[in-house]
């Protein structure tokens, strides 16, 4: 693990809200182990290992029912990490991988078969060596038929280079922790009103109202000066908006937050229980497992 690297907490409180049955985190990961699952050579960071027990641990603790793995950067395109957490999730877990763009269709559908339902193409610069342009255009072909959907990471500066490849996509696109705006600006101010666009324009694309500990100049407990980002959003886009924990939050250098306060922040973004139960149970279920919602209605 790297020197610097901060480790997640280790007794995290027991919220006091309690989010609605059926609760999904629809973004964490797991490291490792790292002697069971290597972290990558072309790797950015090393992790402390954070596996598939302590996460689903997490999971009850907090009150929530489903997850939504995430592949991690420090696993590069080695899937078996994340395969093996949702093996032993019961069907209560889906993954999002990360993949070559040479991936086969055969390959695709092993991974389909595991609870895999997304790619993630990551353009924020420290996490790797190469903006995934060219690999985007290629997946998105390859994945579109599967049903499958593109998560995409990157911060608010650069969504000016990026928007004519993302907004062209055949699938739906999540964007991770809402861009990344820079929270000191105003939220009806400039940077963020692109992103508002963004979503106004193309309904296919969601968005994760998380992280306000990555975004916060304020910082814990409260969060308080990224609410109005995650708020605007809630209100605005109600059915295309997720939540997640992003346990075990990977290169924090700040502080490392409490998951029961994270927890907590929900009812600040959306005060509502109709509001919760979109952000928390409806949304997530319909993007990640359709397949339960038409059972419901057979
Ligand atoms: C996050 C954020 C980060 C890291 C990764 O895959 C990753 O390594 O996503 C980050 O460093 O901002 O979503 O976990």
């Amino acid at each position: 693990m790297d020197p610097d690297w901060l480790p997640f907490h280790p007794a995290p409180s027991i919220p006091g809200f309690r989010p609605p049955p059926g609760a999904v985190d629809a973004h964490c990961h797991v490291f490792g182990p790292a002697d069971q699952f290597p972290f990558a050579p072309e790797r950015k960071y090393t992790p402390c290992d954070a596996g598939k027990f302590s996460l689903f641990a997490l999971r009850d603790h907090l009150g929530f029912s489903r997850n939504v793995i995430v592949q991690a950067t420090c696993h590069g395109t080695d899937n078996a990490a994340l395969v093996d957490a949702l093996s032993f999730s019961n069907g209560l877990a889906k993954g999002i991988a990360a993949v070559d763009p040479g991936i086969s269709h055969d390959e695709l559908r092993v991974l389909d078969a595991a609870g895999v339902c997304g790619v993630r193409f990551n353009f924020v610069k420290r996490l790797v060596d190469k903006l995934p342009h060219e690999a985007l255009q290629r997946v998105a072909e390859k994945i579109a038929p599967l049903n499958w959907h593109i998560v995409i990471y990157f911060e608010a500066r650069e969504l000016d280079e990026i928007h004519d490849l993302v907004t062209t996509l055949p699938t739906p696109v999540v964007v991770d922790h809402m861009g990344r705006p820079d929270v000191t600006q105003p939220v009806d101010g400039a940077e963020f009103a692109q992103f508002i666009g963004l979503m106004e324009d193309h309904p296919n694309f969601w968005v994760k109202v998380s992280c306000p500990e990555r975004l916060s100049a304020v910082g814990p407990p409260t969060y308080e000066d990224v609410v109005p980002f995650c708020r605007l959003l809630v209100e605005r886009f109600g059915d295309r908006v997720l939540w997640g924990t992003d346990w075990p939050h990977p290169n924090m250098k700040s502080h490392m937050p409490d998951d029961g306060t994270l927890v907590d922040f929900i009812p600040e973004i959306a005060p509502t229980r109709v509001k919760q139960q979109a952000l928390l149970v409806d949304n997530p279920m319909r993007l990640y497992w359709p397949e339960e919602i038409r059972r419901d209605y057979v």
